[in-house]
């Protein structure tokens, strides 16, 4: 429902609810106090390097974020990637989020056991740290679906990183955990 008709359904209800016919002012009066604050939903993939054709290569797509300072950002995450990587205990936790939360499949949960991790989206926005888990996919789910809902307080251009080491080398840090457009990139906040 777009803008304009939630207005007129809301106007009629009101209108019903106060037997009101006359002049719309009170109405009006009645919208603006109740309006809702706008959300900005964002959505993005991880897929595997299987999927990718870059063997190794997990990506996140897109990695590079528009969203605007003082708005909620509702982003929603659905991840094809059914091997879990490598995660500091400090980055199994969810941060930074309405009520340090995010929602998998539906279901609330603010931390993970590392085992579970594939990846994470950590948003280093200055003072104020966004850590969004993405846990591994059942194998009886195509993707798993991540909704986490944040707002950056400051415009500012952001650096973001995958904390779970799911890139190549010895370490896994090397590859797509070292290239922008893949397990790291920037979210670019207006004002
Ligand atoms: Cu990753």
């Amino acid at each position: 429902m777009n803008f304009k008709s939630a207005l007129a359904v809301t106007l009629s209800a009101g209108m019903l609810a106060t037997g009101f016919v006359g002049a719309a002012a009170p109405a009006f009066a009645q919208v603006k106090a109740h309006r809702a604050p706008a959300i900005q939903v964002i959505t993005t993939n991880v897929v595997t390097g299987k999927m990718d054709h870059k063997k190794g290569w997990p990506k996140f797509t897109t990695a590079m974020f528009h969203a605007k300072a003082g708005e909620t950002v509702k982003l929603v995450i659905h991840s094809y990637d059914d091997g879990s990587a490598p995660v500091l205990a400090s980055f199994t936790k969810v941060k930074g989020t309405f009520g340090n939360a995010e929602f998998v499949n539906g279901k609330k949960m603010t931390a993970f056991k590392a085992a579970d991790v594939a990846h994470t989206m950590t948003i280093m926005a200055g003072n104020q740290q966004i850590n969004v888990v993405v846990p591994v996919r059942s194998a009886k789910e195509k993707f798993v679906t991540v909704t986490a809902e944040f707002k950056f307080a400051k415009a500012g251009k952001y650096n973001w990183q995958c904390e779970a080491a799911c890139g190549s080398g010895k370490s896994g840090w090397m590859g797509a955990m070292m290239t922008n457009g893949w397990m790291r990139g920037t979210w670019n906040v207006a004002k």
